[in-house]
C-alpha cells in the first residue's frame, strides 16, 4: 500500500457531532468538497480529508492507520481505550473540544430506592457502555450483572430485561419520559479529538500538529471575551476578581475624571449577567462584552 501523504480525519457522518464537528473544521480554515458516496470529503487547499462513519467506528479506524485523527465522544474513546485487544496501538484524547456535552449516568426506575452503588448489587444493568460500567462497578466493590444492549437502552427496565440502566444522559428528558431517574454519573463526556499517542514522524506528523495548532487557537478564541468599561480605580482590585482567569487589563485615563478609568481585559470564558451586575455593584459603568475573532500572541 503506498503510505498516504495527506492527513484524514475521521467524524461522524450523521449524528450529534457531525454539525458542530463540521463548523469548528471550518473554523480552523479548512474546506471540503463531498464526494458522491459521501464516505469522503475531500480537502480543498490543505492536504486535509475527513472520513465520514459511524462514530463507534472512529477509535478502531484510528487505531488500524486508516485515519490519523478522529472528532468523536469521549464515552465512544474511553470505552474503546477499555475494551479493544492489548495488540491494538493506544488511542488517545488529543484535545477536548467543547461540545457534545452528556454524562454516562446510572438510572433506576423512579420508585426505586437508592442511597448509593452498594445498592445496585445483584442487581441486571442494561448497558452499551460495557467496558465503562464495568470499570464504575469494579472502583464501587459492587457485584452487578451487566447486560448489553446495543440500542433503547432505556426500555429495558419496562420490559423487564433488567432492572437499571448505564446511558448517555444531556437534559434528562428520555430518562423522565420512561420513568427512570438518574441515580450515579459514571463519567463526564463531550466530543474531543482522539489520536495516536505519538503523532507520526513524517509529513502527516506535521499536518496533524498543523491541525491541533489552529484547533488550539480556534478553542481559546471561542473561549476568550474582551470586556471593556468605566469604572474607579479604587474599584479596579475588586472587578478583576470578578472577570473569568482574573485577567490582568489595559487601563486608560479618562480626561477630566482622576478617579476613573477605562479599563479593557481579554478574559478566558464568558461572563453572565450575574458577574456584570457585581461589578456595576461595585462601581463599573458604560460595561461591553465582545466576542473575539482571531487571535495571535
Ligand atoms: O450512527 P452513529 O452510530 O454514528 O450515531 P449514534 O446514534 O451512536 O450517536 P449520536 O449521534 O446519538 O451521539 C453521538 C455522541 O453524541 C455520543 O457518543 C455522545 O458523545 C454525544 N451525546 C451528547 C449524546 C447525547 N448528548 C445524548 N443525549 N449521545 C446520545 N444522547 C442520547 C441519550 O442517551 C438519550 O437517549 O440522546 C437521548 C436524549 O437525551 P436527553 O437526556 O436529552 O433526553
Ligand atoms: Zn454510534
Amino acid at each position: 500500500m503506498k503510505p498516504r501523504d495527506r492527513l484524514r480525519i475521521a467524524m461522524q457522518k450523521s449524528g450529534r457531532l457531525t454539525e458542530p464537528a463540521q463548523e469548528l473544521l471550518a473554523r480552523c480554515g479548512l474546506k471540503f468538497r463531498q464526494s458522491r458516496d459521501k464516505l469522503f470529503c475531500f480537502g480543498e487547499g490543505e492536504p486535509v480529508d475527513l472520513l465520514l462513519v459511524r462514530d463507534d467506528d472512529i477509535p478502531g479506524l484510528i487505531a488500524e492507520g486508516v485515519c490519523d485523527l478522529g472528532i468523536v465522544g469521549r464515552n465512544v474513546l474511553r470505552e474503546f481505550q477499555l475494551t479493544a485487544d492489548s495488540s491494538v496501538p493506544r488511542i488517545e484524547e488529543l484535545r477536548p473540544l467543547g461540545f457534545g456535552g452528556c454524562r454516562l449516568s446510572v438510572a433506576m426506575p423512579q420508585e426505586d430506592a437508592y442511597t448509593d452503588p452498594s445498592q445496585l448489587g445483584g442487581l441486571r444493568i442494561a448497558t452499551s457502555y460495557p467496558g465503562l460500567l464495568g470499570e464504575w462497578l469494579r472502583e464501587n466493590g459492587v457485584e452487578a450483572k451487566v447486560v448489553m444492549l446495543a440500542g433503547s437502552v432505556e426500555i429495558a427496565p419496562r420490559l423487564g430485561t433488567a432492572d437499571a440502566i448505564c446511558d448517555l444522559v444531556s437534559s434528562g428528558a428520555t430518562l423522565n419520559a420512561n420513568q427512570l431517574r438518574e441515580v450515579a454519573v459514571v463519567m463526564e463526556s463531550q466530543a474531543v479529538l482522539a489520536g495516536p499517542a505519538t503523532l507520526p514522524t513524517d509529513e502527516r506528523g506535521d499536518l496533524a500538529e498543523l491541525m491541533l495548532r489552529r484547533l488550539d487557537g480556534v478553542i481559546q478564541v471561542r473561549d476568550s471575551r474582551l470586556v471593556m468599561m468605566q469604572a474607579p480605580r479604587d474599584a479596579l482590585d475588586a472587578i478583576t476578581r470578578l472577570l473569568p482567569g482574573m485577567p490582568r487589563p489595559t487601563l486608560t485615563q479618562v480626561d477630566g475624571e482622576p478617579g476613573q478609568v477605562v479599563l479593557q481585559a481579554l478574559c478566558a470564558g464568558a461572563v453572565s449577567w450575574r458577574q456584570l451586575e457585581e461589578m456595576k455593584k461595585a462601581g463599573a459603568r458604560d460595561m461591553l462584552v465582545l466576542p473575539v475573532e482571531k487571535m495571535l500572541a
